[in-house]
C-alpha cells in the first residue's frame, strides 16, 4: 500500500482503491507494524475517486529528520576514489567501505526537500553535480523499519573530491534532496531483487541510464539501522537513504532543466527538474 500526501491531505493507495487519511503524518506513520494497523483501519477510512498520480506531491516526510548512507554499493568506493585521487582523499573511501562502522551522515529537514515532479538544485559553485538514486527507508523511533520511498541524493563530485571535509557543502544545500513520490508500506521487507533506475532526460532525449539491484549493497539495512541509533534518538521516527549504486561516468554533469527519473519496484518513479537557487 502506498501513502501520498499533498498540502496536509494524505491518501492512501490499496488495492487500486484510495481513501482519505484525516491523521497528523507523524502521527500516522511513526509506529511499530504500520501496514497492519493501516489495513485494520482501512475500513474507517473514506473511499475516494482515484487519484492522478501524474501530478506533483510533496515529499512523504513530516517533522522527521533525513539521514544518508554512503559508500555502500562497490560503484560508490570506486568512483568517489578516482574523483579525490589528486588530493589525496581517496583511501578514506576504501577504509570505509570495508570497515564495521558504516559512513552516516546528516541530509536535510522536510524544508529543504522536494517532492515529485518539483525542483532540485545545483550549487552555482559547483562544477560537476550528479544526482543519487536511492532507496531510502522510514524507520519509526523504535528503530523498525516502517515505509520505503525513493530518494535523490544531489551531490557536487567537484567539492566533494576537493577535500573530504567537504562532504557536508556537496551534499547539504536548499534543494539537494528529493523524496516520493510516496511512502510505500509493505507486509514485508523489500525485497533484494528489487532493481532501482536512474534515467536523465535533457531536451526529451535520454543522456544517461543505468540500474542497480538492491543485491548489490554490501550492508544489511539493520546494520545501517543500528548504527543511525546507537547514541541517537528519533522520537518521530526517521528516513535514511541506504546510497547509490549508480553513478554517471566522470564526464557527465547535470545541466539546467536536465529530468531527473528515478523508479524503484514496489514504489514507483520520482522525478524532479535541475534548477539554479535563485
Ligand atoms: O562519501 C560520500 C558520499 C557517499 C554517498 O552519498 C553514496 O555513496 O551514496
Ligand atoms: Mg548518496
Amino acid at each position: 500500500m502506498k501513502l501520498y500526501t499533498k498540502d496536509k491531505t494524505i491518501w492512501l493507495e490499496f488495492n487500486d482503491k484510495y481513501f482519505f487519511v484525516e491523521m497528523d503524518w507523524d502521527v500516522l506513520v511513526n509506529r511499530i507494524g504500520l501496514y497492519n494497523f493501516l489495513v485494520e483501519l482501512i475500513p474507517t477510512f473514506v473511499e475516494v475517486s482515484p487519484i492522478d498520480l501524474n501530478t506533483s506531491f510533496n515529499p512523504p516526510i513530516g517533522s522527521q529528520e533525513l539521514w544518508a548512507a554512503g559508500v555502500t554499493y562497490l560503484r560508490s568506493k570506486v568512483a568517489r576514489e578516482k574523483e579525490s585521487e589528486n588530493e589525496g582523499g581517496a583511501s578514506f573511501y576504501d577504509k570505509v567501505y570495508v570497515a564495521d562502522r558504516p559512513e552516516i551522515f546528516f541530509k536535510a529537514l522536510a524544508y529543504r526537500i522536494a517532492g515529485h515532479q518539483d525542483y532540485v538544485h545545483i550549487r552555482k559553485d559547483s562544477t560537476w553535480d550528479v544526482p543519487e538514486p536511492e532507496l531510502t527507508l522510514f524507520i519509526s523511533s523504535e528503530g523498525t523499519i516502517e515505509g520505503y520511498t525513493i530518494g535523490n541524493d544531489m551531490s557536487s563530485r567537484s567539492i566533494e573530491g576537493q577535500n573530504p571535509l567537504y562532504l557536508a557543502q556537496a551534499k547539504v544545500y536548499d534543494r539537494s534532496a528529493s523524496l516520493g513520490p510516496c511512502l510505500s508500506v509493505m507486509p514485508s521487507p523489500i525485497s533484494s531483487d528489487t532493481s532501482i533506475k536512474l534515467s536523465i532526460y535533457r531536451n526529451e532525449e535520454k543522456v544517461f541510464e543505468d540500474i542497480t539491484s538492491v543485491s548489490q549493497i554490501k550492508r544489511t539495512f539493520d546494520d545501517l539501522v543500528k548504527y543511525l541509533f546507537l547514541e541517537t534518538t528519533f522520537e518521530k521516527g526517521v528516513m535514511l537513504m541506504t546510497g547509490t549504486g549508480i553513478i554517471p561516468p566522470d564526464d557527465f554533469t547535470l545541466q539546467i532543466n536536465d529530468r531527473v527519473e528515478i523508479s524503484i519496484d514496489g514504489i514507483g518513479t520520482l522525478t524532479n527538474t535541475v534548477k539554479t537557487r535563485e
